[in-house]
């Protein structure tokens, strides 16, 4: 296979997120009990928030929700259907350096929108713990609950400039791991499926908590949605 002919059949791929069923995000879940990153026609989409703006406060206000939903999450989305379009088009034309302008663009873009559909049904308006088999594998793999929270926000909050802190599910060894994000698409471990994503743009916090990352991250525990990242657990380990 040429590289075209690749390029071509990956454009097809929407490398999909997976979210369970059976809660109260179950609006944003597809026949293949995905995250909803894509319509039928494989254009990317911004799925609903599956909440309204004000549900998280005080940890989260209304209009950091809305703008960050809106307008960046939002904006996510509308890249990437421009740089798909663009790839197309660059391809039509033979024009290698250019497909490999908007590719650089679309990983970008792409990453933005599929850890931002993640992050939205990872919180909820209530204080949850880890439970279930989800606690189970947090204690064996780093101790213990708190020592996991140590861990996660100590990366979280240590990202240079914008990123993610990630607890992601490691398919190769059957067991959770840590991952530093940068930018969106940076530091990626293949094969790595996140169940919690946490936004350390500034983006996420400026309006309420200004220059105090720190105090944002240590906020989020209130409303971290274990639940679901449990489901995502549970999935994960299924579908290996
Ligand atoms: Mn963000």
């Amino acid at each position: 296979m040429d590289r075209k002919t690749f390029l071509k059949g990956s454009l097809s791929l929407g490398a999909l997120t997976i979210l369970p069923t059976n809660s109260m995000f179950g609006q944003s879940l597809n026949e293949l009990k995905t995250d909803k990153l894509t319509d039928e026609n494989g254009n990317f989409v911004l799925a609903p928030l599956p909440y309204k703006f004000d549900f998280l406060e005080p940890y989260m206000d209304a209009e950091t929700v809305n703008l960050h939903y809106t307008f960046h999450h939002g904006g996510a989305v509308k890249g990437a259907n421009k740089d798909m379009e663009m790839i197309k088009k660059a391809l039509a034309d033979s024009n290698m350096e250019t497909v490999d302008f908007w590719t650089k663009k679309l990983s970008y873009h792409f990453s933005s929108h599929a850890l931002h559909s993640i992050f939205w049904t990872n919180l909820s308006n209530k204080k949850t713990d880890p439970k279930g088999e989800l606690l189970k594998r947090i204690e064996k793999n780093f101790g213990s609950y708190d020592k996991l929270k140590g861990y996660i926000a100590a990366t979280s909050k240590n990202v240079d400039g914008n990123g993610w802190g990630i607890l992601a599910y490691q398919p190769h060894s059957d067991s959770l791991s840590i991952i530093q994000c940068e930018n969106h698409e940076k530091l990626v471990q293949w094969g790595a499926v996140p169940l919690l994503v946490i936004d350390v743009w500034e983006h996420a916090y400026y309006l309420k908590y200004k220059n105090k990352r720190a105090d944002f991250v240590d906020a989020l525990f209130n409303i971290i949605n274990w639940e679901n990242v449990e489901q995502r657990l549970e999935l994960a380990i299924k579908l290996k």
